[in-house]
């Protein structure tokens, strides 16, 4: 039976898979052949698209002509089941297909036909929307054999929604896009629709795992595990028709919060037979559940450190209660001192992670996963690239990106994170040889997600982009974020004339390295508002415990991290880019102040003085963003009136806080430094 395919409620919108986005689909005479739930989906999905525009869907192969051809096969290239599939029995070389794993599918086009052939239904899946993406150009000429199959095999959303409200942290810790789509009222939400839409739009883009609440676990979500399964049960069945598997975030305690034990030690019995008994419960409820993620001894949630043990005991006693259920534990790797002295020059938060689990190399079960920040801080707009990614090559490793925009805007501000991930991705932790990160992550790549239930789904619209690219890039880690962005444009905005793609590209492209511009100069991070995190503070986290600290004083800034004369953080890097970073002469401009500490009058590789860099970059930054908002209204006929105006109210925001950021940065330095700017411009 195909599935009926989620109907979104009045004012929510499509996002990537607007109606028209289907049209080409939908107006042809298609085969589904295969069995199983998810090839009911794609019956299901190409069923809808074929009603609304008059094409024709076909289970059973007829010998007539198809226009398309959605097929499950085995891995010799046999059609899953023994139905006469007539002329559609060539598959050329099939060698392929037992390459193909779960996921993969092969494309091609001859004699007017369309072919996905995949040798699993995720596969299939994934190959329709393939179809929807490539439009009218999927049904014309001829398309020689493309196989399409994911770099890596977990795609993964961590929602950090709380069940009940956090007194503090609302209902979506760091979420600007309104409450949960998982929760409301304390409860999982009665009505899941929304929630199977969401798992729609996370397939279109090849995300294939989402976890469901915050991984800072309060009570409420402690129970998720044990007695109030159900409710995550629920959420992920509304999901699995889409091939999303469903994660939880569990708390280390929870043999004693949950199960009254007078311990939660990896390594005592009773410990390892509650967490095996609560796991049996989950995979009773949830048989194909993904598994646990973890964030222990990290800003006050416990952890193995308590019994003085270290995080891989933690970790793979976890693994081992999930292994016979096929499960994961993603065990994070943001673990440093949050309760640090602002004087005390010797710790160093951006050393934590590496000195925590380098050493650990080699020990980690083989399906526990170690999640791991981009960055060594935290998110921040401007970071170098985690050593800890490279350093651990018998773990596996996954990267963690944040697409909800805590640190980059809040979704008020336009920024556009495609380009930083790429950057990332394409690091070579080793040099010039050797893997980059988008190779090494095979424990898979992971956003916090900057979804809520907002009628935008991510509050400011032009953030569905990041969404988007992310999971494309999760998919194929290599892909040029540029033409993945023209994808989404072209999906969102299906027959857009070429002066919106234009005004679109405009606007998204540069908006990262705009917002840089105008915040935290030269990867010295923070300088945010405490707390919540929006808006300057240039001194806000100065004299804090939390490990982010500038080091302003009248002569220079930064933060010496050289290996010579600072915290040593430099050489936790290979020797190239050890050796890059040890010096202020070497040291890429973007990343001077991250590490290190130089005068003001110091001049970069650019040329430029940093604080007359600073007073530039502030100032561009500012027009930047004053440009965008003026080629945004330039396209108001072209946009959906509801749509338009809520990024033109966004870009009013933007333009106020990006002022508001240069008057304060330009201000503390021209105090700090005394320097007066060298175009002469009013500083305050
Ligand atoms: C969920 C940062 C955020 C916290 C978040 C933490 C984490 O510190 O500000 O809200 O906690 O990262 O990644 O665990």
């Amino acid at each position: 039976m195909p599935i009926t395919v989620p109907v979104l409620r009045e004012g929510v919108d499509p996002a990537w898979l607007p109606p028209d986005a289907f049209r080409p689909l939908g107006a042809r005479r298609t085969l589904v052949h295969g069995s199983g739930p998810l090839v009911d989906t794609v019956h299901g999905e190409v069923t809808y698209a074929s009603g609304r525009f008059g094409g024709e869907v076909v289970r059973d192969a007829s010998g007539t002509p198809y226009d398309l051809v959605l097929r499950v096969a085995d891995a010799a290239g046999n059609p899953a089941e023994a139905d006469d599939l007539g002329d559609l029995s060539n598959l050329g070389d099939v060698g392929v297909l037992g390459d193909l794993g779960d996921e993969g599918f092969v494309f091609e086009r001859s004699d007017g036909t369309t072919r996905v052939t995949a040798s699993g239904q995720r596969g299939l899946l994934y190959g329709l929307f393939h179809v929807v993406r490539l439009g009218e150009d999927a049904f014309h000429g001829t398309r020689n054999r493309e196989v399409h199959r994911p770099a890596t095999a977990l795609r993964m959303l961590d929602h950090w929604d709380n069940v009940a409200v956090h007194p503090v942290m609302g209902q979506v810790e760091r979420g600007y896009a309104g409450g949960s789509l998982f929760w409301q009222d304390g409860q999982a939400r009665g009505e899941l629709e929304r929630v199977q839409a969401y798992g729609r739009l996370l397939a279109a883009c090849g995300i294939n795992a989402v976890s469901v609440n915050n991984v800072n676990v309060h009570e409420a979500e402690a129970h998720l595990l044990t007695d109030r399964i159900d409710e995550v049960a629920r959420i992920a069945g509304a999901l699995r028709p889409y091939g999303i598997r469903t994660h939880l975030s569990v708390t280390f305690a929870a043999p004693i919060v949950l199960g009254g034990l007078s311990t939660a030690d990896p390594l005592d019995e009773s410990v390892r037979g509650w967490w095996a008994e609560a796991v049996h419960g989950v995979y009773s409820a949830i048989p194909d559940f993904g598994g646990f993620v973890v964030k222990a001894d990290s800003e006050g949630q416990p952890g193995p450190f308590t019994y003085g043990r270290s995080h891989a005991d933690g970790a793979n006693m976890l693994a081992c209660v999930l292994a016979p259920h096929d499960g994961t534990v993603h065990w994070r790797a943001f673990v440093y001192d949050h309760r640090q002295d602002w004087r005390d020059r010797s710790t160093d938060r951006a050393r934590a992670a590496y000195d925590h689990f380098a050493p650990l190399d080699g020990e980690f079960a083989a399906n526990a996963v170690l999640q791991v920040k981009h960055g060594p801080m935290d998110f921040q707009v401007r970071e170098p690239v985690s050593p800890v990614l490279g350093a651990l090559p018998r773990t596996r490793v996954a990267l963690e990106v944040q697409a909800t925009q805590e640190y980059t805007g809040q979704q008020r501000h336009v920024c556009w994170l495609g380009p930083m991930w790429s950057e990332v991705l394409r690091f070579r932790p080793d040099g010039e040889q050797g893997p980059v990160i988008g190779e090494l992550a095979s424990g898979g790549l992971v956003a916090v997600s900057n979804v809520g239930d907002d009628p935008f789904w991510t509050g400011h619209p032009l953030a569905q982009a990041n969404l988007y690219t992310f999971g494309r890039l999760a998919w194929q880690p290599d892909a040029d974020a540029r033409r993945i962005l023209d994808e989404w444009i072209a999906l969102t905005f299906p027959s857009a004339p070429e002066r919106l793609v234009e005004g679109l590209r405009t606007v998204l492209h540069g908006s990262w390295r705009t917002y840089e511009k105008y915040t935290a100069p030269l990867g010295v991070g923070f300088m945010v508002q405490p707390g919540h995190h929006y808006g300057p503070s240039v001194d806000g986290y100065e004299y804090s415990p939390w490990g982010t600290y500038h080091f302003a004083d009248r002569d220079g800034v930064g933060v010496d991290r050289s290996a010579a004369t600072g915290t040593g953080y430099a050489a936790q890097y290979a020797k190239a880019w050890a050796e890059l970073y040890e010096s202020p002469d070497s040291c890429p401009d973007e990343l001077l102040l991250f590490f290190h500490h130089v005068p003001y009058g110091h001049v970069l590789r650019s040329g430029e003085t940093v604080v007359q860099h600073i007073y530039d970059t502030h100032f561009e930054g500012v027009e930047e963003a004053e440009e965008a908002r003026r080629v945004w209204a330039g396209l108001a006929d072209l946009v959906e009136p509801a749509w338009y105006a809520r990024v033109a109210e966004r870009y009013e925001e933007q333009v106020r806080s990006a002022l508001e950021w240069r008057d304060q940065v330009n201000s503390y330095f021209l105090r700090k430094s005394g320097i007066p700017d060298g175009q002469g411009r009013t500083i305050y």
